[in-house]
């Protein structure tokens, strides 16, 4: 990331919409504005007070008048970077905005790099970096579920979190470090089995947040549902349905689907990610093959797993158990994998199947039993409010859920680093190498927070953002 202390300009806003915001950060903020609004009120830029509007014309270099337009003044170090900055609000033309921009850069702006705004909001420590991070999980999430995530991320829940495990970690160091001070006198401060119990403790609640990345990351990216069964139980059919658009393709051949389509869908206060996979079956076709294969792993890493069978195949109870049973072990599916059993096709039969039917079948196999036609879309309301039931309540403004895999990575290696503690602990190691192994978990976790940064680990976060943030 450059970190010039340049005044940057760029479009805040994205395409489509009336008005259109373009804004201007740094030292050189208003002497740039002013080379180009003519304020209605006869008041330069430099002149207005701090935080009000103007209304102006801008007018370009050469006499142009490209625009009539609100400007908005804020002082350093009350504003979104902590830098002077201004902001236009104009009318969203896309020559108005590249022309604005342009004569902008023209007299000395450099074009804003991606979350450039956001880095130096960071950086002049209006926000710490994980409150920076979420920010732009903020306008990426499109469900409540994610947006409850990644705001009560950006208003501190996470720091405080982490800043206590934090805490935490470097009472222990203190405690030993306390010790080597007082080395060669060969005593022991620190009550070893009490040490251990705080290492126990901090790597408890570590296992917790790195266990939240399961459900954290599939809020935001939305929850995985594979949809998986023999051949022609109805997936694609499924799939289009609860989509409600023909978006894979149908057919009474055997093995119609071949790679895995997914989509997203939104119910109520979370977002889904459908999964339809290709029809599990013993095949010598090696394109057959690589789509079953494929659909295996789709089902062990989904968090949901919709079990199609086809109802009208089988006529006897112990026939449809058993095949449920083969499709599981075909499948590979976790226990710890919520899964619901469809039972599809229900229209072809004399009568929708009954209570005592369904409870044998649910009893049997220990898991939810639904019965769905996906052709007349019978069942899928009781369908749909399962899946949700699965997650209600999921996320509130409390909830704690790690959702970035760069945080993972750290939590990891944080906790690997206490485990090697604990470990020199249980055998006795000398003071200073506990101390070492505390000292790289303290680390991991710096560079968790922002305590410690790299060039390398602010690039990766604020090129995630779009730019003009
Ligand atoms: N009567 C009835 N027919 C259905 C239903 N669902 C699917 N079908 C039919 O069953 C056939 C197979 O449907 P698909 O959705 O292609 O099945 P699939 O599981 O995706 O099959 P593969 O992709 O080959 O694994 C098609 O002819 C569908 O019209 C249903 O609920 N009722
Ligand atoms: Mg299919």
């Amino acid at each position: 990331m450059i970190q010039d202390g340049k005044t940057i300009a760029a479009v805040a806003t994205g395409s489509g919409g009336a008005i259109a915001v373009i804004r201007l950060s740094g030292s050189e903020a208003f002497v740039i504005a002013d080379a180009f609004f003519k304020a209605r009120n006869g008041v330069s830029v430099c002149d207005m007070a701090p935080f009000t509007l103007s209304y102006g014309d801008f007018v370009a270099s050469d006499g142009e008048i490209v625009d009539d337009l609100l400007l908005s003044k804020f002082v350093a170090p009350r504003s979104y970077t902590g830098e002077d900055m201004v902001e236009l609000s104009v009318h969203a033309s896309e020559y108005i905005k590249s022309r604005i921009l342009e004569q902008l850069i023209a007299r000395g702006a450099r074009p804003a790099q991606p979350g450039e705004y956001t880095l130096r909001a960071y950086v002049n420590g209006k926000m710490d970096m994980l409150g920076a991070e979420s920010v732009a999980d903020i306008i990426a999430s499109d469900s409540r579920a994610g947006h409850t995530l990644a705001l009560s991320q950006m208003r501190g829940g996470y720091t405080s979190e982490f800043a206590l495990l934090r805490s935490e970690l470097v009472d222990l160091q203190s405690l030993l470090e306390l010790e080597l001070d007082f080395g060669e006198e060969d005593v022991e401060f620190a009550d070893r089995s009490k040490l251990a119990e705080s290492v126990d403790r901090t790597e408890h609640k570590l296992t917790r947040l790195i266990d939240s990345y399961v459900q954290g990351s599939a809020i935001k990216e939305g929850v995985p549902v594979a949809i998986i069964g023999a051949p022609n139980s109805g997936k694609s059919t499924l799939l289009n349905a609860l989509l409600n658009e023909d978006r894979a393709i149908v057919s009474s051949i055997a093995g119609t689907t071949r790679d895995s389509i997914e989509e997203t869908l939104r119910l109520g206060d979370v977002v889904f990610r459908f999964i339809d996979t290709a029809g599990m079956r013993a095949t010598d076709d090696p394109l057959e093959a690589i789509g079953i294969e494929k659909a295996r792993q789709k089902a062990q890493k989904a968090r949901v797993v919709f079990l199609t069978v086809d109802i009208s195949d089988h006529s006897h109870a112990d026939d449809l158990i058993a095949a449920i049973a083969g499709m599981r072990v075909e499948a590979g599916v976790s226990a710890d994998t919520d899964t619901v059993i469809l039972l599809n096709k229900c229209d072809k039969l004399p009568a929708w199947p009954t209570d005592d039917f369904l409870s044998a079948i649910a009893s049997a196999t220990g898991t939810e039993v639904v019965p769905i036609s996906a052709k007349t879309q019978n069942g899928l309301d009781r369908l749909r409010s399962h899946l949700l039931s699965l997650f209600s309540g999921i996320v509130t403004t409390e909830s704690v859920l790690i959702t970035s895999a760069r945080h993972l990575e750290q939590l990891t290696a944080t906790r690997t680093a206490l485990v090697a503690t604990r470990t020199a602990l249980d055998t006795g190691m000398p003071t200073d190498l506990i101390a070492a192994e505390l000292r790289t978990a303290l680390h991991h976790l710096g560079l968790l927070t922002g305590e410690i940064t790299t060039d390398e680990i602010l690039g990766n976060i604020f090129s995630r953002f779009c730019i003009g943030k």
